[in-house]
């Protein structure tokens, strides 16, 4: 087994965003050089929602676009769509017949994405987090780099792959370690301090996606909801403003620096000011990528090679663990 591999993942499920950038895929590109890293687009988890077939398959090649416009090496790393690797589903139900409801139960997600009635909410949403930890456990991944909204999905994949060991009393799989970096573990909504910023948010002030183009990036910066007090000289204070909070906590990862460092630059002045200043550092960091995103959309071909190519490395690793546990778990493959 390898020692030190990485596997995370985005859904293709609409407009990637800020959030996605800073809380995960700015994060992968410094992290391919020290890990093995395989990185996927998880359209069978974007499932767990209806979803638009054309939009689902321009999503899945507009995530892959973002990877490598971020600036992911795809003949070091690998880069797929889940669906074409079989052994995720298949581990999921090897998994799903370990996981108890009691465990599933728990998870906030399924409890915010779930329809009010929940017996119209999917069997899909429900066990997401179990797919989830067969995307991981498939791969023996050793790490896996997520937002702070994940944590809780990735401590159940822990718990899962301790039950399929502890039921067929062997060391089969490792058990996955959360890496939560940055001050951006968590980008909130521009237009509600208090919920975090979402590809499937309906408002589309409330999010600056990877692809908006310098006058998109700053008039969302301009119309985000402060208060009119000028910025707190101290980090307790700031926390007390979630809205302003936010905004610091996207200029400090936007600069590569700690949140108090972006703090002491801004602290007394007003909010047009830290806005202006905000808008230009988003659009030079986000006005590459998003341009390099929209150059290689123009070449879906490209695209569809990366993901063939990747999906056949991946392949080589989790079938044979596929293989595996379904020889440990006792089914006949004559
Ligand atoms: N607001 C966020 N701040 C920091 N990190 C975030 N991530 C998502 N939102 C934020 C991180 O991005 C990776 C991919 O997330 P995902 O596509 O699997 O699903 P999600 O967490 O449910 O993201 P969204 O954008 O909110 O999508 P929808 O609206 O489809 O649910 C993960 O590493 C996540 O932590």
């Amino acid at each position: 087994m390898t020692k030190n591999r990485i596997f995370s993942g985005i859904q293709p499920t609409g407009n990637l965003h800020l959030g996605n950038y800073l809380g995960a895929i700015r994060n992968w590109v410094q992290l391919q050089h020290d890990y093995e890293c395989i990185f996927c687009i998880v359209d069978l988890h974007a499932l767990t929602l209806p979803q638009d077939p054309l939009q689902l398959r321009h999503s899945t090649r507009e995530v892959t676009a973002a990877y490598l416009a971020a600036g992911i090496d795809a003949e070091h790393c690998i880069i797929f769509n889940q669906s074409m690797v079989s052994a995720h589903a298949e581990l999921a139900w090897l998994l799903g017949c370990l996981t108890p409801l009691g465990w599933l139960n728990r998870m906030t997600q399924f409890k915010e994405k779930a329809p009010k009635d929940r017996s119209n909410a999917g069997l899909g949403l429900y066990a997401y987090p179990v797919l989830m930890a067969a995307d991981i456990l498939a791969y023996k991944a050793t790490h896996v780099p997520v937002g702070e909204d994940q944590k809780q999905h990735l401590e159940l994949a822990r718990d899962i792959a301790g039950a399929f060991n502890r039921r067929y009393e062997q060391d089969f799989f490792p058990l996955p370690e959360p890496q939560i970096f940055g001050p951006a573990t968590r980008v909130m909504s521009l237009r509600d301090g208090m919920k975090k910023m979402s590809k499937s948010d309906t408002s589309d002030y409330s999010r600056i996606n990877m692809t908006d183009d310098a006058d998109a990036i700053a008039l969302k910066i301009r119309r985000a909801k402060t208060d009119p007090e000028p910025l707190p000289d101290t980090l307790a204070a700031l926390e007390e403003r979630p809205e302003a909070d936010n905004l610091v906590g996207i200029y400090a990862a936007l600069a590569g620096e700690s949140q108090e460092a972006a703090l002491r630059r801004f602290a007394g002045q007003n909010f047009s000011t830290f806005k202006d200043a905000l808008s230009e550092l988003a659009v030079e960091v986000l006005g590459k990528v998003g341009g390099e995103m929209r150059r290689l959309m123009a070449d879906p071909g490209h695209i569809d090679t990366v993901l063939r190519h990747g999906a056949e490395r991946a392949a080589a690793i989790s079938m044979p663990v596929l293989r595996a546990a379904q020889e440990i778990t006792g089914l006949l493959r004559p």
